[in-house]
């Protein structure tokens, strides 16, 4: 999968949202809250997750593929569908053929939607996800973010060798689409009311701010340089910030 450089935006603002999740008023209320106008140049970046649970997948994914300046990197979600239609190339035993055979880890986490879709869509479905970029960085006026969907894993202290270790380690790839290590132990000495370790505060270097989406928050949350923006289920909308809005810290705390 894809790393992917985005220069500066030279006509519009750029915005960053995740975990969409199909779902497509919060999604409109999301966007029509920061009157995004890609008329006017303004991007949209994704952090991953566009689909399942929601019942509007293929709209978002239609949005996602034919909306000029709509990035997405790939989620777990994306991966688990990436999984199902590697295993299961013909959709014979789901949908309309159901004859309730063992659903797949993306069935049984909200992707039931996928294996009901006739082949041809799927097929399609499958090709824009396969080549959804798993992380992108974006140069913007006040700094670069770096886009992955979960977490750079522990340790892992530099954006540039970060990037490289998912394109060729197992291990750092599946870290990076489904840890919640960092936000739990942040969770851990928030709730001790505790100053966060260095370990978890200290900067990713060669990017300025990391954003992730994933675990759900009430409010975007900060550790060190990294930002986690998934409050899709607990506040019931999603959060979308400007770059804006994040390198002025405008937005969170
Ligand atoms: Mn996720």
């Amino acid at each position: 999968m894809k790393h992917l450089v985005i220069e500066q935006n030279t006509h519009g603002r750029d915005f960053f949202i995740s975990d969409i999740h199909g779902q497509k008023a919060k999604f409109e209320r999301a966007l029509a809250k920061v009157e995004f106008s890609p008329e006017q140049g303004d991007r949209l970046f994704c952090v991953g997750d566009l689909i399942d649970r929601g019942t509007n997948n293929l709209q978002i994914l239609g949005n996602q593929k034919h909306w000029a300046y709509f990035y997405s990197i790939i989620g777990n979600h994306e991966l688990m569908l990436i999984d199902e239609f590697e295993e299961r190339p013909l959709n014979q035993s789901f949908g309309i053929y159901g004859s309730g055979q063992p659903t797949t880890t993306h069935g049984m986490n909200g992707g039931k939607w996928f294996a009901k879709l006739r082949q041809s869509t799927r097929e399609r479905v499958y090709q824009q996800i396969k080549n959804l970029p798993i992380t992108i960085e974006v140069k913007t006026v006040w700094g670069t973010t770096g886009l992955v969907h979960a977490e750079v894993p522990l340790g892992h202290t530099s954006w540039p060798s970060f990037v490289e270790a998912v394109q060729t380690s197992t291990r750092v790839f599946e870290q990076a689409l489904w840890g919640r290590e960092i936000i739990r132990i942040a969770h851990e000495y928030d709730a001790r009311g505790l100053d966060y370790p260095d370990t978890i505060t200290q900067p990713i270097d060669g990017v300025d701010v990391v954003v992730h989406g994933h675990t759900l928050i009430k409010t975007p949350k900060r550790i060190g340089n990294r930002l986690y923006i998934d409050t899709g289920l607990e506040t019931g909308e999603l959060t979308i910030l400007s770059a804006e809005a994040i390198f002025n810290h405008r937005l969170y705390a």
